[in-house]
């Protein structure tokens, strides 16, 4: 009887190895929590790493401005244009929409002529720094997917730090520098992304190629996620096996790309010249008039809808499990301890890392190669055998909640069971 059962799931295996093996346009989706999947013992659910979609996470973020009064208009003032420091006429009041400059502008759709934008008070009070910080809050962990992107429609800052934080906005980390001279900014060797490798890809670095010398007109500043993830997916990340892969045991790495807040540091305006002109100094301000962050929320590979409620976003949890992230079982479902989903093996992942060992058979990433099919076969030569030896010692209920996540607390280990009977006597 066992060996049936072994020889069933072996099949099963085979067949789902078998259709899903080399088809890039299925890796890295993990869009569906759970199907249904027919076996001996009739129609059962077979559950599977999940996580939502992709996309902008601007409309969901909370901006806050430091200092407070920063943003120009009140009271209103005028400033010089960009790219011509002897027509300073140009206005900016709060109080009248034409010629207001609110935070909002940094967010709403772009695309349009002439663009909108942010833009702080002007450098009145020359030498005393003109900073600026701008805090981006989702009170909420999620992940980032893409590049974030800073469009300036002043000059690009002379220096500027981004941080992120982990923890809500108690404690803050630094991102990246960016200066026009990282060594006189911030005592760091100027580098980009791409003197970066996999084994250096976590390093904090400080660049200067957005800076006002380095492309002249361009406004732009990049936080590059995507050439991060191209040296583990490749340079078209064509392969997000390799990368979904790395992330699953790379914790760091994971966490690195992982945010509640972002916060843009602007520490000093473009200048251009070497000298501050203080004949002038209405010349000198920030202003933005786009930032893109795309992302999902993090689930923990155990949702694929993130709802957002009262200004709020919370994970819809499956897999029993619940909290915003899917950090933990939900009450009565704590058979055993909780784990974030698995994005191996590809493609359909684990709805969790269960069976331990599954770990240590599982090849690691230096060796998973997903144009190499053995990986799948590999796969499917040792975890039957370890299924098997699970399936020799269990019962068919104790066999069927081992393979849920968070399976109810009463009747997970016959051990801890008789345990608390014998407590009781
Ligand atoms: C900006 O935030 C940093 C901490 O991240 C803080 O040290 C600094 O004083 C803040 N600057 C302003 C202008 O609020
Ligand atoms: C991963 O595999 C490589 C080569 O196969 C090996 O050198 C390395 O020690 C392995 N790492 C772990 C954590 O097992
Ligand atoms: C969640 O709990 C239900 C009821 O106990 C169970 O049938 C199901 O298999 C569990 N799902 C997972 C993914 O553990
Ligand atoms: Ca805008």
């Amino acid at each position: 009887m066992y060996l049936s059962r072994f020889l069933s799931i072996h099949a099963l295996w085979v067949t789902v190895s078998s259709v899903l093996q080399p088809s890039p346009l299925v890796w890295g989706h993990y869009d569906v929590c759970k199907t249904q999947i027919y076996t001996e013992e009739g129609k059962v659910w077979d559950y599977m790493a999940c996580q939502p979609e992709s996309t902008d996470m601007t409309k969901y973020l909370k901006v806050k401005l430091d200092p407070p009064d920063i943003t120009c208009g009140d009271p209103p003032e005028t400033f010089c244009a960009m790219g011509n420091p002897y027509m300073c006429n140009n206005e900016c009041d709060a109080s009248t929409p034409e010629l207001a400059h609110p935070p909002e502008l940094m967010f709403d759709f772009e695309g349009r002529h002439p663009s909108t934008f942010w833009q702080s008070a002007t450098w009145k009070e020359y030498p005393k720094p003109l900073q600026v910080n701008i805090t981006l809050s989702w009170s909420k962990t999620i992940e980032l997917t893409d590049n974030i992107v800073i469009t300036f429609e002043s000059g690009r800052p002379d220096q500027m730090i981004l941080e992120k934080s982990l923890d809500y906005g108690r404690t803050w980390q630094p991102y990246q520098y960016y200066a026009t001279d990282c060594l006189d900014a911030f005592h760091m060797d100027p580098k980009s992304v791409k003197d970066l490798s996999q084994h250096t890809v976590l390093e904090i670095i400080c660049t200067e190629e957005y800076s006002t010398g380095y492309t002249t007109n361009s406004k732009i500043i990049h936080f590059e996620i995507k050439d991060r993830f191209a040296f583990f997916a490749g340079p078209r990340l064509r392969n997000m096996a390799s990368l979904y892969g790395q992330l699953d045991t790379t914790k760091k790495l994971r966490d690195f790309f992982t945010v509640t807040d972002l916060r843009i540091r602007l520490l000093r305006p473009a200048v251009g010249e070497i000298f501050v002109d203080e004949l002038h100094l209405a010349r000198y301000f920030y202003a933005i008039s786009d930032i893109k962050v795309r992302g999902r929320c993090k689930c923990n590979l155990h949702a694929t809808v993130c709802v957002y409620d009262n200004s709020k976003l919370t994970c819809e949890c499956e897999h029993n499990t619940t909290g915003p992230d899917c950090g933990k079982c939900k009450k009565n479902y704590q058979g055993r301890p909780w784990s974030p989903g698995s994005y191996l093996p590809i493609p359909k992942g684990t709805a969790n890392t269960y069976p331990p060992k599954f770990n240590r058979i599982w090849p690691n990433i230096s060796s998973l190669e997903v144009s190499n099919p053995k990986q799948v076969n590999f796969f499917a030569e040792t975890f039957p055998v370890y299924l098997l030896y699970q399936l020799m010692f269990m019962s068919t209920s104790i066999k069927r909640n081992l393979l849920s996540v968070c399976p109810e607390s009463s009747n997970y280990f016959l051990t801890s069971n008789v345990r608390r009977k014998k407590k009781r006597k």
